[in-house]
């Protein structure tokens, strides 16, 4: 983030203001335009699933804990080197099928252009699409875990984070899960 904000300051001491781009191989980042999100990061206990759906939820390690578990075996890579782990916790579409996806039925196939923004405290955030999750479309067995190699996660994921099965890189592993919304 620090990073971004040096490489910013970068281009606009340039002189091109807010083209960003890429300047003498340095490449800039987009600006976030508030950075409140950004400043704030760390534990969360709890998250919300709420927009496009019928009954907004807040959840705990106790409400995710009383739901049907599911673990998986991965493999995946990170800035500090590959990790390999068995995560467990419950299916992200079953979190939303407690909570009801609003569809429109006169609109053909209307799943297929919702999306869900997970978002941290730390302002990071992952897009999927419904599509990708539905049982009967993408049936990605993506998991909103607690569990790493059946310890609960601890102060650096929160305790809840995304798990994507079958992904190469970590980058949509979303640690510090604080909000899931549907779009
Ligand atoms: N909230 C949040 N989650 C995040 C990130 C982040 O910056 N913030 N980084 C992601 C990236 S880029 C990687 S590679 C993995 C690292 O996973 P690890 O904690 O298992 O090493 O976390 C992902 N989850
Ligand atoms: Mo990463």
């Amino acid at each position: 983030m620090i990073g971004g904000f040096l490489k910013f300051g970068f281009v606009a001491a340039l002189g091109i203001g807010l083209q960003l781009g890429s300047v003498g191989g340095v490449v800039a980042q987009t600006p976030t335009p508030s950075s409140d999100l950004r400043t704030t990061g760390g534990y969360s206990s709890s998250f919300r699933i709420g927009g496009a759906v019928g009954r907004p939820t807040t959840f705990t390690l106790k409400d995710l804990q009383a739901l049907p578990p599911t673990s998986a075996n991965v493999y995946y890579s990170t800035g500090k080197g590959p990790v390999s782990a068995k995560y467990t916790g419950v299916l992200l579409w079953d979190l939303l099928n407690q909570v009801g996806i609003k569809t429109d039925a006169s609109i053909k196939n209307d799943i297929l252009r919702r999306f869900i923004v997970v978002t941290a405290t730390d302002g990071y955030a992952v897009y999927i699409s419904a599509g990708e999750l539905s049982p009967m479309f993408g049936g990605h067995q993506v998991l909103v875990a607690y569990a790493q190699d059946d310890q609960l996660l601890g102060t650096d994921s929160g305790f809840s984070r995304l798990v994507f099965p079958g992904d190469k890189a970590g980058g949509r592993y979303v640690s510090w899960i604080k909000a899931i919304q549907v779009h």
